[in-house]
């Protein structure tokens, strides 16, 4: 059975981004079963929520294959987040390494620990637009809807759009 494919969202705001979301993208390679197979470039964007004045995002997005189930996979990007530098936080405040699990083909999960797809994706622009790079065609199972879909349907679109800078951590992808 091919494995169906996993998309993670990756960003920061603290530190290093750039250095730290490529150590945490390595790190995900080297788990067990898994294989990143696409990398998004970084989008600098504005954070949403949180307190005034945080610094601005970089937000990407991988696409993966892995033998793990969703919860494991959960633990061990909790596991990657904790070893990069993030501590306890306000929500929606600044963080080093954030890796959120937004789609994994057409899997719906609603555990203790996991949700996906990821609730508020829909809504997001600093999400779709790397994950457009890596998985523009990949569909919401419950919407039905593609990810080129849910980002063409956001009304408040940055304008300009925010701006990209190439990201390429695994040479044997
Ligand atoms: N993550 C949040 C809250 N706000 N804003 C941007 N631009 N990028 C993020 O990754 C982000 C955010 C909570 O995880
Ligand atoms: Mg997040
Ligand atoms: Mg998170």
């Amino acid at each position: 059975m091919t494995p169906s494919a996993v998309y993670v969202a990756i960003g920061g705001n603290i530190g290093d981004v750039e250095e730290n979301l490529a150590k945490a993208v390595a790190l995900i390679h080297q788990l067990p079963t898994t294989r990143v197979t696409d990398v998004s470039g970084l989008y600098r964007t504005a954070p949403v929520g949180g307190p005034e004045g945080q610094p601005d995002f970089f937000n990407g997005a991988i696409a993966l294959t892995t033998g793990l189930e969703p919860d494991q996979l959960m633990a061990a990007l909790i596991g990657i987040e904790h070893q990069l530098g993030r501590v306890r936080e306000v929500q929606d405040g600044p963080r080093t390494v954030d890796l959120d699990i937004i789609l994994w083909g057409d899997l719906v999960v609603d555990s203790a620990h996991t949700t996906i797809p990821h609730p508020r994706m829909e809504s997001r622009e600093f999400v779709l637009l790397p994950l457009s790079e890596v998985g523009g065609s990949a569909r919401h199972p419950v919407s039905n809807l593609t990810v080129d879909e849910m980002l063409s349907a956001i009304e408040d679109i940055s304008s300009p759009r925010p701006q990209r800078v190439d990201f390429d951590p695994i040479s044997d992808k």
